[in-house]
């Protein structure tokens, strides 16, 4: 982790350059434009086995590595898989603890807010979608030199750039589940992965199945979410 502690030898600070300002109509236009293409996304189940163009995973984890993070220790890992004895084994590991959760650790509670979503501990996506990225926080950053920082804020940055990940895919055109097998650990072995590294999401993508068919749910309103003073 070269970058840690921080630019050694450079200003420690730089004009802002890249800010982008926009006349007010634009910008109003701008977040309609965003809001109606965000919108559209839907968590989705039932994928293709259709490739996607590496390069487009590529960027869309440059653009969730640009996510704001405690410190900018930036504590996060993505394991990209598309090996398929490996994403067999990912989803013998998941199914293996989903089938635990749905006939014993779920209370009833649970499993009737899971029943409009339709899921159960079956996981075939795991194997048909071309890409799983499993991600990752990190507790502390190894430094190169083999010391140690501790992190900060670890769960709300890795949830920010999972957010930033989720929306790139989407805007790029591929479809995605957020999926959280829980425990998670089996992916630390599966992926090598050290222990101080927790997994968060293991998210699935590519494109959604012709006959998809997605939960008939809605969103809550702005004045249901949110509130002005
Ligand atoms: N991890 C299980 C159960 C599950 C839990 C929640 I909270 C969801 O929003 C969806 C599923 C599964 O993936 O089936």
């Amino acid at each position: 982790m070269s970058r840690l502690p921080f630019n050694q030898g450079q200003p420690a600070f730089i004009p802002l350059s890249t800010f982008q300002r926009y006349p007010e109509a634009e910008m109003v236009e701008r977040s309609r434009a965003f809001y109606a293409d965000i919108r559209r996304r839907k968590t989705v189940r039932e994928f293709t086995r259709q490739l996607v163009p590496r390069e487009v995973i590529e960027n869309a984890l440059r653009a969730a590595g640009t996510a704001p993070s405690g410190a900018n220790h930036q504590p996060w890992h993505f394991a990209v898989v598309s090996d398929p004895e490996l994403k067999r084994k990912i989803r013998e590991g998941a199914e293996t603890e989903e089938r635990e959760f749905y006939t014993h650790r779920a209370p009833q509670e649970w499993k009737d807010a899971l029943a409009p979503l339709g899921t159960d501990s079956d996981k075939p996506f795991l194997e048909t979608a071309p890409y799983l990225i499993a991600i990752f926080g990190q507790k502390k950053t190894v430094l190169d030199d083999g010391g140690e920082i501790k992190n900060y804020y670890v769960p709300e940055s890795v949830s920010i750039a999972a957010g930033f990940l989720i929306a790139a895919l989407h805007h790029a055109g591929l479809a995605t589940l957020t999926h959280t097998p829980s425990p998670m650990n089996f992916l630390n072995q599966l992926l090598n992965r050290p222990s101080h590294e927790k997994p968060y999401i293991l998210l699935v993508v590519g494109y959604p199945a012709d006959d998809c068919m997605v939960p008939n749910i809605g969103k809550k309103p702005l004045d249901e979410i949110a509130s002005f003073f």
